[in-house]
């Protein structure tokens, strides 16, 4: 992420819902099948989606409020309606790097799940629709999957200090996807944890 402007004074944003775009925003950050192709349990899916343009997954869009002596931050994150093969798309997923750093994500159009889990494989799976709002405890990794047919778009407050680790998701992920069967989302167990 780009160094991050001091700023003492108030600032607000202006969130257009339906695209999870606001103004001014500092970054956005563009992931593709490509940028999570581990991420995904049908690794002959994602090689052919890849080869026929690689499509985008997501959108992030970050704003850090930097102060001089405070550090929260806002993303708004942007999930198309998408599966490959028959796993939805999501979000990578990732931990905090400091282990006293909670986050609160409110999903603000769409419907699916926000997965949680401990590093341990203490997991939570939140159902999720428009307003829902959930609080991620320090020590949950966390990811978003969209089960709908719109994007999905959350906001996220958190403190810049909170850091992302990716490593241990990209090795093992979740302990369970979630996929679509008879027209449904269902979860079941990863076959990394199987
Ligand atoms: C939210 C926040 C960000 C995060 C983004 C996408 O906006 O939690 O910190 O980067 O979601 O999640 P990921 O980094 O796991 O792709
Ligand atoms: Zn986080």
């Amino acid at each position: 992420m780009k160094a991050v402007p001091v700023n003492d004074l108030p600032v607000s944003v202006q969130l257009n819902v339906p695209d999870g775009t606001f103004t001014p925003c500092i970054e956005m950050t563009s992931r593709k099948v490509s940028d999570l192709a581990m991420m995904f349990a049908d690794q002959k899916a994602v090689e052919d989606l890849i080869k026929s343009g690689d499509p985008e997954v997501y959108q992030i869009r970050y704003y850090p409020f930097q102060t001089k002596n405070s550090d929260m931050a806002l993303g708004v994150t942007m999930i198309l309606p998408g599966k490959v093969g028959n796993e939805y798309f999501m979000t990578k997923g990732h931990f905090h790097e400091a282990d006293n750093q909670p986050e609160i994500y409110h999903c603000v159009q769409g419907e699916g799940v926000l997965q949680m889990m401990t590093i341990d494989g203490e997991y939570v799976a939140a159902p999720w629709v428009k307003d829902t709002i959930t609080h991620i405890p320090p020590h949950y990794a966390h990811r978003v999957i969209n089960t709908g047919s719109v994007p999905l778009v959350f906001v996220a407050s958190f403190h810049i200090a909170a850091g992302h680790v990716y490593g241990p998701i990209e090795k093992k992920g979740f302990k369970y996807i979630i996929v679509e069967k008879d027209g449904k989302p269902q979860e079941v167990l990863s076959p990394k944890w199987a």
